[in-house]
């Protein structure tokens, strides 16, 4: 899994965050997207509610001993999916990336499976719902190109961008693990991999 093919693109440090474009093949980024099939029959997508009641563009859900949910009551790690279920385990090829990526024998708690369809994107935010900002965040990019925005650890600051394509991963460690991050657009129908079309984005997390 991105590593036993030999060679790789060079990491890109963009603000901190590592960037390893190119790390899954077609072949690893297809196996993937087949057992997410598998992990949103279990556990379906969902359309998450802001705390304010504002509908998300992304649709949701997860694999792991927890998933991140967002609705009126706030953002949350809960151990079900919203239909009582709990959530699928994260796929054994998603947990092969994380080791690869962090060298950690610590597994993440919480696979976050985001799904991009036409006009949905991410505004800034930092990822601080964790109990340990020491562990880092693994993101997986599939289907669609996005433009990844970073900026520092406060909100305002100087921000640089960067489009991440399907088998990019990205790792949020160190300095960069508190830094704001989002997604601004997503260049529809860039990618054929994934058969509805847009992109999915996985995030890794040590939880508790
Ligand atoms: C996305 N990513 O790529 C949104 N969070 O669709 C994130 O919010 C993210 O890429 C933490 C670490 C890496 C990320
Ligand atoms: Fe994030």
């Amino acid at each position: 899994m991105g590593g036993t093919s030999g060679t790789h693109d060079a990491a890109l440090d963009i603000r901190g965050v590592r960037v390893l474009p190119g790390w899954l093949d077609a072949d690893e980024q297809a196996a993937l997207v087949a057992r997410l099939r598998d992990v949103a029959r279990e556990a379906p997508f969902f359309r998450p509610e802001t705390p304010r009641g504002k509908p998300m563009s992304v649709r949701m859900t997860a694999a792991g001993r927890y998933g991140w949910v967002s609705d009126r009551r706030g953002y949350r790690y809960e151990p079900r999916h919203p239909s009582g279920v709990p959530w699928p385990p994260i796929p054994d090829e998603v947990l092969a990336v994380w080791r690869a990526v962090t060298g950690l024998d610590r597994a993440p708690d919480c696979c976050l499976v985001n799904w991009y369809g036409e006009g949905a994107r991410m505004g800034l935010h930092q990822d601080r719902d964790e109990a340990d900002f020491a562990w880092p965040v693994v993101s997986v990019s599939l289907g669609d190109a996005a433009l990844f925005r970073v900026g520092g650890t406060e909100r305002g600051g100087r921000t640089a961008s960067v489009w991440l394509r399907s088998g990019d991963v990205a790792v949020l460690e160190g300095e960069s693990r508190l830094a704001f991050h989002g997604i601004d657009r997503i260049r529809h129908g860039s990618s054929s991999l994934l058969q509805q079309g847009g992109r999915i984005n996985l995030t890794l997390r040590v939880v508790d």
